[in-house]
């Protein structure tokens, strides 16, 4: 496979500061010497490659923009360019991290009590305890606030009774982070591996994210402790307010993708001879690229100015949206492009694009399906929510 030095159609490195670009350039060789050498073998094989964990953690990738308890502290945009360059390997792989930092330590960082962040959070950054996120529902994917896995107080202790489908890290998770109506109300519970009445299935057959675990997750009369609550979120904006902050790291992620794409189309059409000419020479094949490389400059500059806006405070749930929608879009768009100019080689494993595809499928489901998203803008625009 060709190098990949970046995509930088419009000097848009120039907008990065010096430790963001340096930040970036480590996940890049990261993802360029350790991910991408083993990950068709992972993706073919159906396994997710678990013995990278530690490497990332000691990169301070995990939790990277949280401060404290062994986090690295980063700001939004290192955060952001640690996850384009993630995706630029493989969506499950960033997937991984996201669940991890954005979902899981995230809302113990921002909704648990200080006892909780001490136990959990060191160990999550480095590694040693991995996460899971239980909202969506087998009936409750879009809807989640029609969920009905609930808990109910006994004692000193929650019986959680339910089950949670679709979940990234379910089966090798030590801790799931999980969202019960108590009396009603929407609340995070933290439930560890091996609590009596909770139980884990992965599912299989999967076409995408093959490098990623994807399970079901069953309550039965699962007693958890009291202080196992997380006591700062009521609601459904306390498990909506984990998502923006995976979703803004997806925004990255679905650029990086579309890189991989790009870059690897351009290689093969400059050297793939058709008609005695590089396939690049042809004017067909001339514009499935610059739409590609105008979009990822669209892409790149918006995933930006949302991570601008985040460090600064401003960052609104439906500029994330936007980012998101629009950016995991430009990315299944351009590895459904560059799969068409990879001709009949484009559907093997030895070529990137149609691993890309495949999985920015899910992506373009998860964290708020492409319509969802487009709800959300809607009702940012007009004032009318448009979902019910
Ligand atoms: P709605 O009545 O609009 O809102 C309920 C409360 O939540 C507040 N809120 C938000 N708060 C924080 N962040 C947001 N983005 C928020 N959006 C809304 C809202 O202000 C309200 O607060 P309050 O104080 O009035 O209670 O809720 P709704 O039931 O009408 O739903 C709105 C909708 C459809 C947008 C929402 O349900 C939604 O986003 N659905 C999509 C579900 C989803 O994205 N699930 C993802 C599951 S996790 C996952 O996919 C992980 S994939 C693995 C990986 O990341 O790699
Ligand atoms: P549905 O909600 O049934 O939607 C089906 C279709 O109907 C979609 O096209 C949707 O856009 C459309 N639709 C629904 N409602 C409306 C509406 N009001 N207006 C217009 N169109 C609408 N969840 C977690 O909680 N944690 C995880 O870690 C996690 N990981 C995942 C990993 C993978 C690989 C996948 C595929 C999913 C994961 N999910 C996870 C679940 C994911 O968030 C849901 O799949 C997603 O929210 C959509 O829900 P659904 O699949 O039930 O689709």
């Amino acid at each position: 496979m060709e190098k990949f030095d970046g995509v930088d159609y419009m000097e848009i490195d120039g907008l990065f500061s010096e430790e963001e670009i340096l930040i970036r350039d480590t996940a890049r060789k990261f993802v360029q010497d350790r991910l991408i050498p083993i990950i068709e073998k992972h993706s073919r094989e159906g396994t997710f490659p678990k013995d990278l964990v530690p490497e990332i953690a000691e990169l301070g990738f995990l939790g990277a923009n949280l401060e404290g308890y062994g986090c690295a502290g980063l700001n939004n945009v290192a955060y952001g360019l640690i996850m384009q360059e993630l995706e630029r390997g493989d969506s499950g792989f960033r997937s991984f991290v996201s669940v991890q930092g954005a979902l899981c330590m995230w809302p113990i960082y921002a909704y648990g009590n200080e006892e909780q962040k001490k136990k959990y959070l060191p160990g999550m950054a480095a590694g040693k305890l991995i996460g899971c996120f239980g909202l969506t529902e087998a009936d409750f994917g879009s809807n989640p606030s029609g969920m009905l896995t609930n808990a109910r107080k006994d004692g000193n202790s929650y019986i959680l009774n339910g089950s949670k489908m679709w979940i990234t890290n379910g089966g090798i998770a030590d801790l799931a982070i999980v969202w019960a109506k108590l009396d009603g109300r929407i609340r995070g519970f933290i439930v560890e591996k091996g609590t009596p009445g909770y139980s884990t299935s992965d599912i299989h057959g999967k076409f995408s994210l093959r490098a990623s675990v994807t399970s079901e997750l069953a309550f039965q009369d699962c007693r958890i402790p009291a202080e196992n609550l997380l006591p700062n979120a009521d609601g459904l904006k306390g498990p909506l307010g984990c998502l923006n902050q995976a979703r803004y790291g997806i925004a990255w992620g679905g650029i990086g993708a579309a890189m991989a794409c790009y870059h690897e189309a351009l290689e093969y059409a400059k050297t793939r001879i058709q008609f005695d000419r590089p396939i690049a020479s042809f004017q067909m094949v001339q514009e499935k690229l610059a739409w590609m490389i105008r979009e990822i400059t669209k892409g790149q500059l918006l995933a930006l100015q949302v991570g601008r806006l985040k460090d600064q405070g401003k960052a609104k749930a439906h500029h994330i949206s936007m980012a998101k929608m629009n950016n995991v879009d430009v990315g299944l768009q351009c590895a459904r492009l560059g799969r068409a100019i990879l001709g009949a080689n484009g559907i093997t494993d030895e070529y990137q694009c149609g691993r890309h595809m495949c999985n920015l499928e899910s992506v373009y489901t998860y964290e708020g399906t492409h319509d969802i998203h487009t709800l959300i803008i809607g009702e940012a625009i007009t004032g009318i929510a448009a979902y019910k």
